[in-house]
């Protein structure tokens, strides 16, 4: 496609879709122009791929997940199809920057963290592979909450992505199924019938993500709820307006907004009730489309696989059961066996109280079939393994781990750690049982988004030296290596780095008048707040070394900026707490004019994709902190490597195998490894004896309970201090003083420029393994017995 070409197609829409005239287009009316231009070139793709999967009867991959963080749309689109020069040329004619339009698009956050970017980014690898596959999920009308700061403390403020219309979306009216909810089980001729008592329905809206090239695209089918009917016609002629509208609003509750919290789940109803929304319709959606092929349900686990994005969905093994027995008449027993041979489950985290479970009153309330049809899973599995065995029901609550163990074939965790982890603690008893079902799959990124499209600059210089093949086969980036030390290169490595952080420093003067230093180390912490990620340990070690400048003014000190930025969960009030500390902290550090010139804190609102996508290619230093044993794998720490920042990190998630692969003389390792870690929670005094140990640590945790960073309200942050200083449950006073001590290595390091862009350089080099095609390769062969469509090259 000629910019011409492009640039006609834009200006038809922006006519015809949109009914603006190009004299009085705002930038939103160029963008959905734009997008609809581009989404054209998608639509040839996408019909061909579908097609495509029906002809050859391929197995097809359902990725089940409640979260998708997709971000920002509209660039990924150009930069796959190959249009990023195109649309840059078209605009120059209209007169208008490109980045500008592509900066109007709302960032989708349909997700909390880690889990919901992974799922984004696996689907796009999936389509990049010309994999049949589709994501399932929910379209919520509000993503994650707006995060700003109002006397340094988190503010929420409800998110509205959907306000505007929503580019890329195909609503599908026909599409839809009648979801369940209540009413009794009754037996007729021997078979269980439910008959729900309310329900809904679930409508799809379908959004193409096109893969790399654009030679394949797939769906992202995200189902929205509305009600069975729409008002009462009698209450509203009679003058009851809210009742009469009262069904509506409560069946549209249920996508309504996405819950907010990260690795804890709350067990509330209406979130169960999402769980089965979603599940039931996709579940419902992949056997319409199985049936138009075949005809026997036997071939299901050889035509379909549904993957288990954690617990969220474990409903769907009791439910796919029951479709299969009550519904369509298989033996209970081949109803199980056929839906394991379809389910596979992700594990996402270890931390105990993220365990999904529901007390089986409520569950039996909402899903009285489910409840019996799980005791059945339960005595199907005692029967298979009667010496002893582990039930999904117990102690009157449904455990959905077990449950999505015992009816997938195979489970997952997403690094090699934290996969032997599951081993020995959640699943050891099922892992006993069930020796083959854990294998390990480590997480990736996908390459188009966080290197090609974040990272312009660095892209170009690879693609100098190796051409382009590496954005489709990123191990290739190992041939980079013996580059790094021709002439030139490390200058061009390093030359890129500075022109992220000028144009990182220029955003962050604009957007949040504050005057930062390019040439100091940008050091970035950039993730959900959470105790076990320990954002507490960095900023404690901030103000350590600022009290340690101010000792000592002149001494030879690199500059440093510490960079934050993540939402807590409203519920989580010690995470506030500590984004509360960190942002008065800043207060008195950027203003010391002694120190400031060494050391910054600044902490961000409102972290998103679109903000990690700025932040990571303009990164000096990876902040991997986390306990040992509680990152499952983490997929930021990747990011930060191939966009060429080393890490300074724990032996925690993939942090062991990033470090395996760019070198342990290329990552700041410090702290306890995870059996080091529960050895030092026995002592029941850890914590002070670590304090006692270390002068630094104590005149920093003082200043915390004191009053220096609560001016007239002394005493506000001791509930931190006090915290650490006692049950210390996450051992960031034992790992403070091995973190000072990487730190000062870091330092030291980074005064050495041309030292320190070796690292890095090499660090870009050596973590081509961790692309999400690569992930994707591993399930494809180890859990979906399933494989590309497009043909060998
Ligand atoms: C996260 C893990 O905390 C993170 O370590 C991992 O990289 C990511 O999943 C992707 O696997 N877990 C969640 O976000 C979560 O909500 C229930 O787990």
């Amino acid at each position: 496609m000629t910019s011409v070409e492009l640039r006609d197609s834009i200006l038809h829409h922006l006519k015809y879709s949109l009914g603006k005239d190009a004299e009085h287009a705002v930038t939103y009316d160029w963008r959905m122009a734009l997008s609809l231009a581009v989404r054209d070139r998608i639509t040839d793709p996408w019909f061909d791929a579908t097609r495509a999967s029906y002809a050859g009867q391929h197995k097809r991959v359902y990725y089940l997940s409640m979260e998708f963080l997709i971000g920002r749309l509209l660039q990924d689109a150009i930069v796959n199809l190959g249009l990023l020069e195109t649309a840059q040329s078209a605009f120059d004619e209209i007169g208008l920057p490109l980045v500008d339009v592509l900066s109007n698009e709302p960032d989708a956050a349909l997700g909390n963290g880690g889990l919901g970017r992974l799922a984004a980014c696996f689907i796009e690898s999936l389509s990049s592979l010309g994999v049949p596959a589709m994501g399932y999920g929910i379209r919520y009308e509000h993503g994650l909450f707006k995060q700003s700061f109002q006397d340094g403390k988190q503010i929420e403020a409800p998110e509205d992505w959907l306000q505007q219309t929503h580019a890329w979306e195909f609503e599908r009216p026909e599409s839809t199924y009648h979801i369940g909810f209540g009413g009794t089980v009754t037996e007729k001729n021997g078979r269980s019938i439910w008959e729900p008592e309310d329900g809904l329905i679930a409508q799809a809206f379908d959004t193409p993500v096109i893969g790399w090239k654009g030679n394949w695209a797939n769906t992202l089918r995200l189902w929205s709820a509305r009600p069975t009917q729409i008002f009462d016609l009698d209450q509203f002629n009679s003058g009851d307006y809210i009742a009469a509208s009262a069904p509506e609003t409560l069946a549209r509750t249920i996508s309504r907004v996405l819950y907010p919290d990260d690795t804890t789940p709350q067990g509330k109803e209406l979130r169960l009730k999402q769980e089965f929304f979603f599940t039931a319709a996709s579940l419902r959606d992949a056997l319409r489309r199985f049936d138009t092929e075949y005809d026997d349900l036997r071939m299901l686990p050889k035509k379909v696989a549904f993957q288990l994005n954690d617990t969220h969905p474990a409903i769907a093994g009791p439910e796919l059961v029951r479709i299969l027995c009550d519904e369509r008449g298989m033996k209970m027993e081949d109803a199980i066996t056929t839906a394991r041979g379809c389910l596979a489950y992700t594990n996402h985290t270890l931390l105990p109280e993220a365990l999904e479970r529901w007390s089986v009153d409520l569950m039996g309330r909402l899903l009285p079939r489910h409840v019996q049809i799980i005791e059945q899973i339960d005595a199907a599995h005692a029967k298979e393994k009667p010496k002893r065995t582990v039930t999904a029901l117990e102690n009157g609550e449904v455990k959905m781990g077990e449950l999505a163990f015992i009816m997938g074939h195979k489970v997952n965790g997403v690094s090699a750690l934290h996969t032997d982890l599951m081993k020995q603690t959640v699943f050891k008893d099922l892992h006993e049982l069930h020796p083959d079902r854990i294998v390990n799959q480590t997480n990736g990124v996908t390459p188009r988004r966080w290197v090609l499209g974040a990272n312009p600059r660095l892209s170009g210089l690879i693609t100098d030296v190796l051409g382009d093949g590496w954005v489709a086969d990123l191990e290739q980036l190992k041939g980079l290596e013996p580059h790094i030390d021709d002439a030139g290169f490390l200058d061009r490595f390093a030359a890129a780095k500075r022109a992220n952080k000028t144009d990182l420093v220029d955003w962050v003067k604009e957007t949040h008048d504050l005057d930062l230093d390019p040439d100091a180390m940008f050091d970035v912490q950039i993730k959900r707040m959470h105790e076990y990620k320990r954002q507490h340990l960095n900023i404690l070690e901030a103000i350590a070394l600022w009290q340690e400048i101010r000792d000592n003014p002149t001494g030879n000190w690199t500059p440093r900026v510490k960079i934050f930025g993540g939402k807590a969960a409203p519920g989580y009030v010690f995470a506030k707490e500590i984004i509360h500390l960190i942002n008065d902290v800043a207060a008195v550090l950027n203003a010391d004019p002694v120190t400031s010139k060494y050391l910054k804190v600044v902490f961000l609102p409102n972290y998103n994709v679109t903000m990690a996508e700025r932040l990571i290619p303009a990164s000096d230093l990876s902040e991997q902190i986390s306990t040992a044993g509680k990152e499952a794998s983490g997929t930021g720490n990747m990011k930060f490597a191939l966009n060429g920042a080393p890490t300074i990190g724990t032996l925690d998630g993939a942090n062991v195998e990033i470090r395996e692969h760019v070198g342990a003389e290329n990552f700041f390792l410090f702290g306890m490894t995870a059996p080091e870690v529960d050895e030092r929670r026995l002592l029941g005094d850890h914590a002070a004896q670590a304090i006692a140990a270390d002068p630094r640590l104590a005149r920093a945790l003082d200043a915390v309970r004191g009053d220096v960073f609560s001016t007239g309200d002394a005493g506000r942050h001791a509930v931190i201090a006090d915290n650490l200083s006692t049950h210390d449950y996450f051992v960031v006073c034992s790992d403070f003083t091995d973190y000072w001590r990487a730190q000062r290595e870091v330092d030291a390091v980074y005064a050495d420029q041309n030292k320190w862009m070796h690292m890095a350089a090499l660090n870009t080099a050596r973590s081509g393994w961790f692309s999400s095609d690569r992930s994707m390769r591993g399930y494809l062969a180890d859990i979906w017995n399933a494989g590309s469509a497009l043909p060998e090259k």
